[in-house]
C-alpha cells in the first residue's frame, strides 16, 4: 500500500488515496448554470456560477488522467413528476414550475436538453451518473451502492450550488463515513456570502464536515505522485 496523498486543507491538511477517491460532480447541468433553466426560473443571476467551469474542468481532466472514478450527479424528475413532492413543485413564486416547457425543455425533467451536463463538462464512457430527485445524492439513488461495489472511501466535491446540493450531499456524505474534500473555487453559489459562509461551514470546528481547499493544491498533490 502507497502513502496517501496530501493535500494542504482547511482546517489540516487532507489524506486521499486516488484508487479509493472519487471526483464527484453535483449537478453540473444547464438547467442550473445556463439562463433559460431551473436555476434562473428562481429569479437568480446564473453567470455566478459559470466561473466554477475552468478549474472543474481541470480536475476533470486530473483525475481523467489518474484513472480516477468519476461520477457526475444530475437533479431532476420523471415526465410525469411522480418523483416529485408537491412540497419541492409549488415552493415559492417562480416564474416557471418544474416541468413546465422552457428554452431548454421542460424545467429539470430527465431526458430534456436543459437536466443535462454541459458541454464543457460531458461525461465520457466509463463515467457514473446519478439522477437524484433531491437535493442530497444519497437520498433515492443507488451512490451508496455504487460507492461500495468501487472500494471508494474519499470523495473530492464540486458542483453547485455550493449551499444546496453540494452541502447536502457532503453531509450525507459525511454521516456515512466518507471523507469529503470540496474545492472551493470548483463550487458554486448564486450568493457570494453563501458560497463563503458555505465554505466555513464544512471546515469549522475541526472539519466538521469536511476539508476545503483550492483545486490548486489538489492538483499539485494529484500530480506530485505522477
Ligand atoms: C438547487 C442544486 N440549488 N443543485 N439545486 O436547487 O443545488
Amino acid at each position: 500500500m502507497s502513502d496517501p496523498l496530501l493535500v494542504e486543507a482547511e482546517p489540516y491538511a487532507y489524506a486521499f488515496d486516488p484508487r479509493h477517491t472519487a471526483l464527484l460532480l453535483i449537478d453540473m447541468q444547464r438547467d442550473f448554470v445556463e439562463p433559460g433553466g431551473f436555476g434562473e426560473t428562481l429569479g437568480n443571476d446564473v453567470s455566478m456560477l459559470q466561473q466554477v467551469i475552468a478549474p472543474l474542468r481541470d480536475v476533470l481532466d486530473g483525475a481523467r488522467k489518474a484513472g480516477m472514478t468519476v461520477i457526475h450527479t444530475r437533479e431532476g424528475h420523471l415526465p410525469d413528476l411522480s418523483d416529485c413532492p408537491p412540497a419541492k413543485l409549488n415552493r415559492g413564486a417562480p416564474s416557471m414550475r418544474i416541468g413546465d416547457p422552457g428554452p431548454k425543455g421542460r424545467i429539470l425533467i430527465r431526458g430534456e436538453y436543459g437536466h443535462d451536463i454541459i458541454d464543457e463538462l460531458a461525461p465520457i464512457e466509463g463515467e457514473i451518473v446519478i439522477d437524484k430527485p433531491g437535493k442530497g445524492a444519497f437520498y433515492a439513488t443507488d451512490l451508496a451502492q455504487v460507492l461500495q461495489a468501487g472500494d471508494i472511501r474519499s470523495l473530492i466535491v464540486t458542483g453547485v450550488t455550493t449551499e444546496v446540493c453540494v452541502h447536502t450531499t457532503v453531509r450525507e456524505a459525511n454521516d456515512r463515513g466518507y471523507e469529503c474534500l470540496v474545492l472551493s473555487d470548483c463550487v458554486g453559489s448564486y450568493f457570494a456570502e453563501f458560497q463563503r459562509y458555505g465554505l466555513q461551514m464544512i471546515a469549522a470546528q475541526g472539519g466538521i464536515f469536511g476539508w476545503v481547499a483550492p483545486s490548486v493544491n489538489y492538483l499539485k498533490a494529484l500530480e506530485a505522485r505522477s
